[in-house]
């Protein structure tokens, strides 16, 4: 079965004024379905053709060393799922702060709500060239970072609770080159709490204090 486009979880003018409805129609409409077609043409009659996105993300990310051709597989795969979150991790403009588990662990992990929004924001404003800012899971704490091109967390073991699209289109025709003034509003108005919330509750256990072992290697936390 081949993957479809997800329907965009409000109406196309339900960010304004902070992100227009022409941005979204384009961005959903062609960016994002362009993403899905390249994704179908290109598994069509392979071994990947009937997995799930997440799968087809994973396998293509694992063999795009030794299979030139799965590089392409990979950026358009990566694409649609890191779009797929990006739509559910915004929300119409509303005064709903975090709460619960996720509320007591932004103050643990950055000290408050304000000093996690301005982290955030300053990573998702100074990351350079397209890519994605993130809130993550990351085995017994939150934290930020930031992905190049089509890069996903879910390839390093980590559970995404929101994502911020930090490509041109996602502001362009709203902000021009502007991208700070595009990050402030989406940080400041438009995360969608609730999703980042049954996120958390999804990571599970991984996230009760010393049940995980020490992370080592690039990612891991000193
Ligand atoms: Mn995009």
């Amino acid at each position: 079965m081949a993957i479809e486009l997800p329907s965009l979880p409000y109406p196309y003018e339900a960010l304004e004024p902070l992100v227009s409805g022409a941005t979204l129609k384009t961005h959903h409409g062609r960016h994002h379905r362009a993403y899905v077609d390249n994704l179908n043409s290109l598994v069509r009659g392979t071994d990947l053709a009937d997995k799930p996105l997440e799968d087809i993300v994973r396998q293509s990310a694992r063999r795009k060393t030794t299979e030139p051709a799965m590089t392409a597989v990979f950026n358009n795969a990566a694409q649609a799922w890191n779009h797929a979150f990006y739509w559910r991790s915004l929300a119409p403009p509303s005064e709903r702060a975090p709460q619960g588990a996720l509320a007591q662990r932004l103050t643990a992990d950055f000290g408050s709500h304000n000093e996690f929004a301005q982290a955030l924001t300053t990573a998702a404003t100074k990351h350079f060239a397209s890519g994605w800012a993130w809130l993550v899971a990351d085995r017994g704490a939150l934290r930020i970072l930031t992905t190049a091109n089509a890069d996903t967390p879910i390839l390093q073991g980590l559970v995404p609770l929101l994502v911020i699209d930090l490509w041109e289109h996602a502001y362009y025709l709203d902000y021009r080159a502007d991208r700070a003034r595009y990050v402030g509003g989406v940080v400041g108005h438009l995360l969608n709490w609730s999703f980042a919330e049954e996120n958390l509750r999804g990571a599970g256990e991984e996230l009760q204090p010393g049940a995980a072992p020490p992370r080592t290697g690039r990612l891991g936390r000193a």
